[in-house]
């Protein structure tokens, strides 16, 4: 049983990654894996972004995803996550609109055109242990598109950063993945601050480079632009 027990945490141990293959829209999943979010790099391997000048620091896709899902301004969602999201650190939502005559289907989301529009911030746990909103849980954080977000196509991006090594340089661990949305109902809004992907990252943000040991949760702070709330 002892021998057992050690079996199963090490399998456990190996699998403690994990991708998002599965975009929740007011309670309701994309009806399979990978159909409006983009199949990610790490599918199989789980394995994280360490280096945030990467271009794979946007999308981190292999492939687009063969549908796009509509989605009210206004609405609720979340991702369904492959594996327990058991290290600490934030979970971030981007926007990004599709430029005038391209497509969510196709298009790349280069440039800078991204806004964040929520970011989790942690609390201290009865171990005196930095947590996360959605830390430990098979799902991630709820989020709301911003009633006032103009409407069209975009792309979404999900990203929840493990922070468990994040004291040496270029060992916080990024998780995301992008999906294909339309937004519809939505308001007048200036989206902003927008910023590039890669770009808006430096290995050396306080919310990247940071030992979680030595902060009060209201001291992190996360990378990238302020959040637009509309
Ligand atoms: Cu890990």
């Amino acid at each position: 049983m002892q021998f057992l027990t050690s079996l199963l945490f090490a399998a456990t141990a190996v699998q403690a990654h994990y991708t998002f293959p599965r975009l929740v829209v007011n309670g309701k999943p994309e009806e399979a894996d990978w159909s409006v979010t983009r199949m990610t790099k790490n599918a199989n391997s789980k394995q994280g972004i360490e280096n945030v000048a990467s271009p794979d620091l946007r999308c981190y896709s292999s492939q687009t995803a063969a549908k796009v899902a509509d989605v009210p301004a206004g609405a609720t969602i979340h991702y369904v996550s492959t594996q327990q999201v058991n290290h600490p650190g934030p979970t971030q939502y981007y926007l990004a609109k599709v430029p005038e005559g391209q497509s969510a289907s196709t298009w790349d989301g280069a440039g800078n055109v991204w806004f964040k529009i929520h970011s989790t911030m942690p609390t201290m746990d009865s171990n005196k242990q930095l947590t996360w909103p959605g830390q430990n849980e098979y799902v991630l954080t709820n989020a709301t598109i911003p009633a006032a977000t103009p409407d069209g196509e975009y792309l979404l991006r999900v990203e929840q950063i493990a922070l468990h090594m994040a004291m040496q340089p270029n060992m916080a661990q990024l998780y995301l993945a992008c999906s294909q949305i339309k937004i519809t109902g939505g308001g007048s809004g200036t989206p902003g601050p927008l910023v590039a992907l890669p770009g808006a990252y430096k290995s050396t943000d306080p919310g990247l480079l940071v030992n979680l040991g030595a902060i009060q949760p209201d001291a992190y702070v996360a990378p990238g632009p302020a959040v637009w709330s509309g």
